[in-house]
């Protein structure tokens, strides 16, 4: 166990480190149905878009039993401003980022290396940050039309896991990856440069100068 005082704002009072994961992706690829079908244990057929930047807590349990928190934020970012809306500072800080994309629609596939995956490798990102490709909507066999995702998330240094936010497959298991990932970083104290408060404090006062 890392000796390190584990918890930021969110986990200060309970004393279980939490985390900060990213979701990112072209619109209507099933962000804010795999944050809820994850947080809240729900899919609605139907979502308002969201404006702007969001975030839900879920307290986990990963492979050994230890408790943490993942704090799941959830980016409306439109293709055409994709960053615009997106300090950079977020980016910085999460511990894990989730791209999406949609398997029954190949511009949400193409959209990864132009958009998604290229920018991320201009941003600034924690060391030892864990990253995954996400290809959701796994329920709609027939309308598949991607097909080699894994090859790309390889080239990128991702994972790769496909998921149903409809029907609930592989939600608890994209999130187990992400929190273990997480987690083992952390232990081996992987993160200590930039969990606490105060750093990140000073950080932000850096980075808006
Ligand atoms: P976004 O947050 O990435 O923009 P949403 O995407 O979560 O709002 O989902 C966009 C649409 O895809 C929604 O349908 C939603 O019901 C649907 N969807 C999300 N995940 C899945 C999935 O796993 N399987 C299937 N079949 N549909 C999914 P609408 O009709 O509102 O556009
Ligand atoms: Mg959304």
């Amino acid at each position: 166990m890392s000796s390190h005082n584990a918890s930021d704002e969110y986990g200060a009072e309970s004393g279980i480190p939490t985390f900060k994961v990213i979701v990112i992706g072209d619109v209507s690829v099933g962000k804010t149905s795999i944050i809820s079908r994850f947080c809240d244990g729900e899919f609605k057929e139907s979502y308002p878009s969201s404006l702007g930047v969001d975030f839900k807590m879920k307290e986990m349990k990963v492979s050994n039993q230890s408790a943490i928190k993942l704090q799941v934020w959830d980016f409306a970012a439109d293709i055409h401003n994709r960053f615009a809306n997106v300090a950079k500072h977020s980016y910085s800080e999460a511990h894990a980022i989730i791209i999406v994309f949609d398997i029954t629609n190949k511009e949400s596939f193409q959209d990864l290396e132009t958009h998604w995956l290229g920018e991320l490798q201009q941003q600034t990102l924690r060391e030892n940050h864990f990253k995954i490709l996400v290809g959701n909507k796994s329920d709609l066999v027939d309308k598949r039309v991607v097909t080699n995702a894994q090859s790309l998330a390889s080239k990128y240094g991702c994972e790769y896991m496909e998921t149903s936010a409809k029907k609930g497959d592989n939600i608890d298991q994209l999130f187990q990856t992400v929190g273990r990932n997480i987690f083992e970083a952390y232990q081996r104290g992987g993160f200590k440069e930039e969990l606490w408060t105060e750093d990140k404090e000073k950080k932000k006062k850096c980075s808006l100068q």
